[in-house]
């Protein structure tokens, strides 16, 4: 490749951002205003300027604590600010830090066991070829053998690849049935790619859904306008509105599109799955540490493909009620865990809007509320959902 040709590739990566941007900055009525507009008008001003006076660099579990209780009265929900380093890339070699066990055992597998097969595999055949190469070069070796076989190493070479083989394909098949076994749900989040946002529903909270566009620079965006902070999270990776989930939870991702084909994924939870319009896809994680985490779409869907970025927040049950809450969503009954219980009865003064039925529904009738969602939790009621998207 000559000069001119590296000058053309350069100047063509660093265009098509550039272009997709001012595209994005031309129509940005189409898609945001529409849905975001009044959620992030009510939740985001009161959110921004508090989220710096949180510790950003202390644990999240302390930022949680201490935001309980202002929130509780009140109406709005003071996000938590990302950890950097986790959850984000952050120049380290190597993959994210992993917050679900199947993350876990993954990485493990990865990191302990195929690498250093891979290592011990190019060792054994550098050392070979240098062995060989010194021994039998010409001037230590004149008269080649006439050997054409050789029993014990072609034994050898046949058993050896198959021992490693079989050495990979334990642990790897032993994952992918943890991937793929999800324990009972206790939260099913429906994940919608659009050219180019993602759309959450969640079903068993009242159908609520919530429209999650990336978050533009403060150059970027008119007067006014809200920008990306750095308490919102990276450049590119930073939303107005989170995808908020329970810790401990198992949360099951119903994942699907409105238009073209996406994947929604998230490195720090080891799950990546594609979007296809028409067809509803499933995933799930258990996160056992609140915070917040990032991902992106990873299947190339158009022009803005590198902008519609995925944000995880994850926060104790307690406080997911309280968020729910906010986004006038309702709490199931009839969770098995104790906290939800708890958790439910301290949503009810914060419910300004109608308090009397959530006090009343809750504690008194708890087969209301899932009637309508046990189906749905249990096994996907593909014939029952697949209608919910085309109304969007
Ligand atoms: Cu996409």
């Amino acid at each position: 490749m000559t000069l001119k040709h590296w000058l053309i590739a350069f100047a063509a990566a660093g265009l098509a951002p550039m272009a997709a941007q001012a595209q994005q900055a031309t129509t940005p009525a189409t898609t945001a205003p529409a849905t975001a507009g009044p959620s992030a008008a009510t939740a985001n001003p009161a959110a921004t300027p508090e989220a710096p006076a949180t510790p950003a660099a202390g644990s999240d579990a302390t930022g949680a604590s201490a935001v309980a209780p202002g929130a509780a009265p009140a109406a709005t929900f003071d996000h938590a600010v990302p950890t950097p380093g986790i959850g984000m890339p952050d120049g380290r070699m190597g993959l994210q830090d992993q917050f679900t066990p199947v993350g876990r055992e993954a990485s493990a597998f990865h990191d302990n066991w195929l690498l250093a097969l891979c290592a011990a595999i190019s060792i054994v055949v550098l050392a070979l070829l240098v062995w060989t190469m010194i021994r039998y070069r010409r001037s230590a070796n004149p008269t080649p053998s006439r050997t054409s076989h050789n029993t014990l190493v072609e034994v050898l070479w046949t058993l050896l690849p198959v021992l490693v083989l079989v050495a990979i394909a334990v642990p790897s098949i032993r994952l992918i049935r943890h991937q793929y076994s999800p324990p009972p749900a206790d939260l099913t989040v429906k994940v919608i790619g659009n050219q180019w946002y993602w759309s959450y529903q969640y079903p068993d909270n009242g159908g609520f859904e919530i429209v999650s566009n990336m978050l533009k620079e403060r150059n970027e965006v008119a007067a006014g306008t809200r920008f990306r902070t750095d308490a919102d999270g990276p450049r590119l990776l930073a939303v107005d509105e989170r995808l908020v989930i329970p810790a401990g939870k198992v949360v099951k991702f119903i994942v699907t599109s409105n238009d073209v084909i996406h994947s929604f994924a998230m490195p720090a939870f080891w799950t990546k799955t594609d979007a296809n319009p028409g067809i509803l896809n499933e995933t799930w994680v258990k996160v056992d540490r609140p915070g917040v985490y990032f991902g992106q779409c990873s299947e190339l869907c158009g022009a803005r493909h590198a902008f519609m970025p995925v944000a995880v927040e994850v926060v104790t049950p307690e406080r997911f009620a309280q968020w729910v809450a906010t986004k006038g969503g309702t709490m199931p009954g009839a969770t098995p865990a104790a906290a939800d219980s708890t958790a439910a009865t301290q949503v009810s003064p914060a419910a300004v809007s109608a308090p009397a039925p959530v006090a009343g529904a809750t504690p008194a009738a708890p087969p209301i509320a899932p009637q309508p969602a046990a189906p749905g939790n249990t096994q996907p009621g593909v014939a029952n959902r697949a209608p919910d998207s085309s109304t969007n």
